[in-house]
């Protein structure tokens, strides 16, 4: 190989690793928030978010509800429509024609049950995210690494992190937040995620469980 031809490759490989590490660590369409469990009924109350690149049309995506005794799928929601601007999309539960959750981009049957239970996001072919919740002691865990915690009626989980633990990735929100997310497309510090509407409440719960 002359040195040019030598020179060229070194450059194409540079310009290839550059490539990837610039692109945004959160561009794959993510579960941002789950409400499994609203206060008292729970049909039109309940809800699923994902967080996406804008523009994306969710066409062959689906969510899959994982039975916890078992491990077999109780419920298969197809979704369709595009990732907004903000990137935020949310399905909601159906409930005669409406729902009570605001913000609703989609509605369908996303009641998933009280756990310990599973929630898969699929891209058609695989399984692209995964949210457990509930204590998996005696059951099928089908999330990502450690299960995030049961939350009382009216509590939801939010994701907060990407590190691929469901246990350090959602954090408990008393207030549900559909619609809005603490996550970004660009990697920010995790002190910048809390300035956002409602985190404050987040922080101190956070806070609360490291002194405990
Ligand atoms: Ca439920
Ligand atoms: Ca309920
Ligand atoms: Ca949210």
């Amino acid at each position: 190989m002359d040195g040019r031809k030598s020179y060229r490759r070194a450059l194409h490989a540079s310009l290839f690793f550059a490539g990837i590490a610039t692109t945004p660590a959160h561009s794959a369409l993510l579960l941002s928030e789950v409400l499994y469990d609203a206060s008292g009924g729970d049909a039109g109350k309940v809800f699923v978010e994902l967080y996406g690149p804008a523009g994306l049309d969710l066409s062959g995506y689906e969510l899959r509800g994982i039975n916890g005794s078992g491990g077999d799928t109780y419920k298969t929601v197809a979704l369709s429509g595009l990732i907004p601007p903000d990137g935020v999309f949310v399905i909601a539960d159906e409930d005669s024609g409406g729902t009570a959750v605001p913000g609703a981009d989609l509605l369908a049957d996303v009641d998933l049950q009280n756990g310990p239970d599973s929630l898969e996001l699929w891209d058609g072919s695989r399984v692209i995210d995964a949210l457990g919740y509930g204590d998996f002691t005696s059951a099928v865990f089908a999330g990502q690494g450690d299960p995030a915690p049961d939350v009382s009626a009216g509590q939801s989980l939010a994701r907060v992190g990407v590190t691929g633990s469901n246990l350090a990735d959602f954090a408990v929100l008393d207030v549900p937040t559909p619609g809005t997310t603490a996550i970004s497309a660009v990697p920010v510090p995790a002190a910048v995620w809390l300035m956002g509407s409602g985190l404050a409440l987040l922080g101190t719960r956070l806070r609360r469980h490291e002194t405990a």
